[in-house]
């Protein structure tokens, strides 16, 4: 079993369908905890190493974020903040004139056992700011986000077609996989 570190229930039931393919067991736990300001790595590690000594236990966290190719990566890390603050129509003001939509969202899992070295691992996926917000499944910037492949914003998509490009899915593959080998030793 895993302990994901989060305030997102959002995260939570994306996460629960990632590990469920592969027969690991999650469990979510909200500590509370305020965040270290830094990249996304920063945080990750910080926050996973502060979680696993709190709580004696094995446990990833997660740092997720937007950014926008012609912002210079803004939002970024700054995300929860301008999702707070702007909002999706403040970031669509803000695009008003601009053609280059590219966009990434970006996670990092950072994960950490008692009294180790923190671990991390990136994902990425690859979209557009769409021109309006799209769609009501998904959450925070998923109505804005547009992937050519669905043509589709993560907004319409289901948790399950969101799960098989998503930034967390390919964060949290990569850290399965790291996971499984640990184990199997
Ligand atoms: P934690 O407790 O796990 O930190 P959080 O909601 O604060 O939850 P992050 O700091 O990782 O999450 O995310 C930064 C912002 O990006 C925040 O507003 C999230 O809601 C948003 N976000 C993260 N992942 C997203 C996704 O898959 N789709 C849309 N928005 C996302
Ligand atoms: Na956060």
């Amino acid at each position: 079993m895993i302990t994901f570190i989060t305030s997102n229930k959002h995260k939570v039931n994306e996460a629960e369908k990632i590990f469920e393919n592969f027969d690991i067991k999650l469990e979510a736990i909200d500590l509370g905890y305020t965040e270290v300001q830094g990249t996304l790595e920063d945080v990750a590690i910080a926050g996973a190493k502060y979680a696993s000594s709190k709580l004696n236990k094995s446990v990833i966290v997660e740092d997720a974020g937007l950014f926008i190719k012609s912002l210079n990566g803004f939002p970024g890390t700054y995300s929860s903040y301008v999702q707070e603050t702007l909002g999706n129509q403040g970031i669509l003001n803000l695009m008003n004139d601009i053609r280059d939509r590219t966009a990434e969202f970006r996670s990092v899992i950072g994960y950490c056992a008692p009294n180790s070295e923190p671990k991390i691992f990136l994902g990425k996926v690859r979209g557009e700011i769409a021109l309006e917000e799209r769609g009501s499944k998904g959450f925070a910037f998923d109505p804005l986000f547009y992937v050519k492949e669905y043509d589709q914003t993560f907004g319409e998509l289901s948790d399950n077609d969101k799960n098989q490009i998503s930034h967390r899915r390919n964060s949290l593959e990569l850290f399965i996989n790291w996971y499984k080998d640990q184990v199997d030793d």
